[in-house]
């Protein structure tokens, strides 16, 4: 069957067949193993020091603390099924598979980033669809599932993070698995009429609703999804932030990602006898310096972050001479061809605005495409006079909050932050700006730089405490408790009903929008 207008084949929706022998049904359980699913597992080294980066560090010490295993894609490709590497390491294990250079292709380089990152960023300009890599992501998440099966106890407790796995659980579910399993979106959820623009949306959407708890960066994510699940009549709102779908319940919340605050200040207060600190301190002379650090993505809005900068130098030549802005941007994802263009384009303006703008003994702009070291990045940080963290659309973004930790209390730095970011709910006294608007941003660059130390320090203490309050190990164990409350759900009246003994479900049966069973996506 071909589509009339395009010539390919067409999609549609079938119930998937049933792996052979599937493996036995466990039984749901209470508290037991911690398992982490994502799609890059940090394997620590052969030496066992884990790998760094406050999300990691805050996994692994949650699997310490109960024991368990992280599970995922090693990064390697092979192109036969070679076995599960697994690294144990005392009472936690990394178990790791290899995937196919069409698996990667489809499922990662395609379907997860050419079509779920730039639709849940907003950007359907850039978001390519296509039948293989939508078929791709389908056939690599049930591989997961498959691998992931044969390492399951009845009682592990699962979290899954971010969009290369969404429909995890559905596989699972479909194999009898009763475990308690969590996901976590670390990327936004865009409205209705963004989001169903996704390839096999309803697929998509319909495979989230088979976890158990679901979180968010914000309410404003949280709230896109559940209007989604209104849209499409696919769940239906039972309180308590608590809905129902196909006889299941599950739980929605905004669980905001935070940073080890206090380790980021040690560690900017210690990074004055970092070489890379000291170098860049004596390049500056008496100049301030504005920093900008991100993954070269187009969310993070890298482009228009320049013409802001360089707006600003056009607009207030006062300016001129007094200040340098240090953009650290590693590459990312070079293999897909978005990618590649737009680290043309950015060294490009880059260039430009130094040509226009420079002196023989001032660059305004330095570009760097390498990553630093975190004790590098903290100093970095609190040289810093002006943080510019202007993402188009983020998740959260980290940079933002690891900024505020660094600075000097007495004498703090000024972050001027993407409204669209996720960091802007918590982040308040921020200067908040439209990244698109480039005269107003250029507005808000000179009024960090000129802003008066007893304003300055007024909104980094709101700030940090804020990012004292909310650190990644609190995000970690808020959302592991969420996932441990089985009976959740459940309103009082219906929980008491069980106590006594009682089968009726908690809550009616509504909404079967596929029948009562998950069907996963297949080609034609
Ligand atoms: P990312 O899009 O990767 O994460 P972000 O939150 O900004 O974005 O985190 C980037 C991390 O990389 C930061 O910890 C930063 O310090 C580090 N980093 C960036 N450039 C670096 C460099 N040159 N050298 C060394 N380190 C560098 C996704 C979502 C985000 C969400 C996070 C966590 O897109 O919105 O905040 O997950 O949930």
């Amino acid at each position: 069957m071909t589509s009339a207008d395009s010539g390919r084949p067409m999609v549609r929706f079938e119930p998937l067949t049933s792996p052979e022998p599937l493996f036995p049904k466990p039984k749901s359980g209470g508290e037991g193993r911690l398992v982490v699913v994502s799609n890059r597992v940090p394997v620590p080294s052969a030496s066992g020091s884990p790998a760094a980066g406050g999300l990691a560090v805050a996994l692994n010490a949650a699997l310490q603390q109960r024991g368990g295993f992280w599970f995922g894609w090693s990064g390697k490709v092979s192109e036969e099924e070679t076995p599960l590497e697994v690294h144990d390491f005392g009472h936690v294990s990394y178990a790791v598979t290899d995937l196919s250079q069409r698996d990667i292709d489809e499922y990662y380089a395609g379907f997860a980033n050419r079509a779920l990152w730039p639709v849940c960023h907003y950007r359907l300009d850039l978001t390519e669809i296509s039948a293989n890599d939508t078929a791709g992501y389908f056939r690599v998440n049930e591989f997961f599932a498959r691998r992931l099966a044969t390492l399951l106890k009845p009682d592990d407790v699962i979290w899954v993070h971010d969009y290369h796995f969404i429909p995890l659980a559905a596989y699972l579910r479909q194999m009898g698995f009763e475990n308690r399993i969590g996901f976590f979106l670390h990327i936004p959820w865009a409205p209705y009429d963004v989001s169903s623009a996704l390839p096999a949306y309803q697929t998509v959407l319909s495979g989230m609703t088979r976890y158990d708890v679901i979180g968010f960066q914000t309410r404003r994510d949280l709230e896109n999804f559940t209007r989604c699940l209104e849209q499409e009549n696919m769940a239906r709102e039972v309180g308590g932030g608590c809905w129902e779908a196909d006889g299941r319940t599950f739980r929605v919340g905004a669980f905001p990602i935070g940073i080890e605050t206090d380790l980021f200040r040690q560690e900017a207060r210690e990074a004055k006898s970092n070489s890379l600190v000291r170098r860049m301190r004596a390049s500056m002379e008496d100049r301030h310096l504005i920093i900008g650090v991100d993954r070269l993505d187009y969310s993070k809005g890298i482009r228009q972050r320049i013409a802001a900068f360089s707006c600003m130098l056009e607009r207030f030549p006062q300016m001129r001479n007094r200040v340098t802005f240090l953009q650290i941007t590693p590459k990312s994802r070079s293999e897909v061809p978005e990618y590649i263009r737009m680290q043309h384009e950015v060294a490009e303006q880059a260039g430009w605005t130094n040509g226009k703008f420079g002196d023989v003994d001032w660059t305004p702009v330095r570009y760097i495409n390498k990553a630093v070291s975190r004790t590098s990045l903290a100093g970095l940080y609190r040289t810093a006079r002006v943080g510019m963290v202007t993402p188009l659309r983020d998740g959260m973004n980290l940079v933002a909050k690891e900024y505020v930790a660094s600075q000097r209390g007495t004498d703090p730095g000024v972050l001027v932050l993407s409204r669209f970011a996720g960091a802007a709910a918590e982040l308040d006294s921020a200067l908040l700006v439209n990244p698109y608007d480039t005269e107003a941003t250029a507005n808000a660059i000179v009024r960090a730089l000129e802003m008066s130390l007893e304003e300055r320090k007024e909104r980094w203490r709101a700030m940090m405490d804020k990012l004292r309050a909310n650190t990644v190990d609190h995000w970690c164990a808020s959302f592991l408790s969420v996932l441990a409350q089985e009976r959740a759900c459940l309103s009082s009246d219906a929980a008491e009903r069980q106590d006594d003994g009682a089968l009726e479900p908690a809550i009616g049966r509504t909404a079967a929008h596929f029948g009562g069973s998950w069907t996963g996506y297949r080609r034609n």
